[in-house]
């Protein structure tokens, strides 16, 4: 799957080092056209394929074999708040989003608190392909083909202290770039930069990865280019964009949603089928791009159908109480 091998090197002889400055050269230049606002689409094709992933292992975690959801739909329909609210404003605003240079502090209760370039994440962390379901709390969902590494690695590397029982995710704030957290006519009413935050144990869960690309390439802007979270058995929120700040604390942070709507959004946000959102159903979804408005709904699965892998996260928790 758009997975591109450089003319004349057979597999075998690739490298790390040679993967390493590869993908270094193509996020440089991938990142240097976006910030000059050229449309990928314009570019001769040659340019277009330096911008996809070499070697891309495909990983066993890809747990569904549901029809990925097109390109088109996954870069076209999104919700990124710091651009916009409706569907369509991240794909139309975010493109001179500036990705490169990129950094991510990681910090707090941990013994190698440091700046991190994206590269040297990049370096350490090798790649693969997750297909995973995306499911918002709007009630649509998605199938995504992800580039990505798990979280978990990042955080063995960083080694967390024995008083680490969180870890707090922030988004980019510059308001020049990000018309979204300004104040005026696009306002949304969050209090900006966007945060999110999952428990220890939930972070060092394999299924959630840290993912920079999407079907074999880079991510676009809109889609929170360079770095994202993805959790797939949280709603879509969880799952934050553009992150500069990873922090290990000792309490439960207090995130944007939960600050925006505390009766509406919890701190855990699993995709559960049985607890509503107050103001609508969580029992059913509709496919982006599959589904029209008069085909059947589809069920909702519990913890979107990885329950299999992380139901044993929550043993003993009341789901409706933490939601
Ligand atoms: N920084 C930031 N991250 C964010 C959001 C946002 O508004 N800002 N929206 C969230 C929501 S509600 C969803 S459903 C997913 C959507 O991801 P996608 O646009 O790649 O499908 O991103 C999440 N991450
Ligand atoms: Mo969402």
């Amino acid at each position: 799957m758009l997975i591109n091998k450089p003319a004349g090197i057979p597999s075998s002889e690739i490298t790390p080092p040679e993967i390493y400055r590869q993908r270094r050269r193509f996020i440089r230049e991938a990142a240097a056209l976006t910030a000059a606002g050229v449309s990928t689409a314009l570019l001769p094709a040659a340019t277009q394929a330096a911008m996809k992933f070499p070697q891309l292992r495909k990983s066993r975690y890809s747990l569904t074999d549901e029809q990925p959801t097109s390109y088109k739909n996954i870069t076209s329909y999104n919700n990124f708040y710091e651009f916009g609210t409706g569907k369509s404003d991240p794909a139309e605003r975010a493109g001179k989003l500036r990705t490169f240079p990129w950094s991510v502090a990681i910090e707090g209760e941990i013994k190698k608190p440091a700046v991190y370039q994206l590269e040297d994440l990049l370096k350490h962390h090798p790649l693969e392909e997750r297909i995973y379901r995306l499911r918002c709390v709007e009630a649509w969902s998605m199938v995504v083909p992800w580039v990505g590494f798990s979280l978990r690695d990042v955080i063995r590397r960083v080694e967390p202290t024995s008083r680490a029982k969180y870890v707090q995710f922030t988004t980019l704030y510059d308001p020049e770039q990000m018309p979204g957290q300004r104040p005026g006519l696009l306002g949304s009413g969050l209090d900006w930069p966007y945060v999110e935050g999952l428990r220890l144990d939930e972070a060092m869960h394999p299924l959630a990865i840290l993912a920079v690309g999407l079907y074999g390439e880079v991510l676009p802007n809109q889609s929170g280019a360079p770095i994202r979270l993805v959790v797939p058995w949280k709603y879509g929120f969880k799952s934050i964009k553009s992150i500069v700040q990873i922090r290990f604390v000792e309490k439960q942070p207090l995130t944007t949603w939960e600050k925006a709507n505390p009766r509406e959004y919890g701190f855990y946000s699993n995709v559960n089928p049985k607890v509503d959102h107050p103001r609508w159903s969580q029992a059913t979804e509709r496919r982006i791009g599959a589904d029209s408005l008069f085909s059947p709904r589809r069920k909702t699965l519990l913890f979107n159908g990885y329950a299999d892998q992380v139901a044993s996260l929550y043993t003993g928790m009341d789901l409706k109480k933490y939601f």
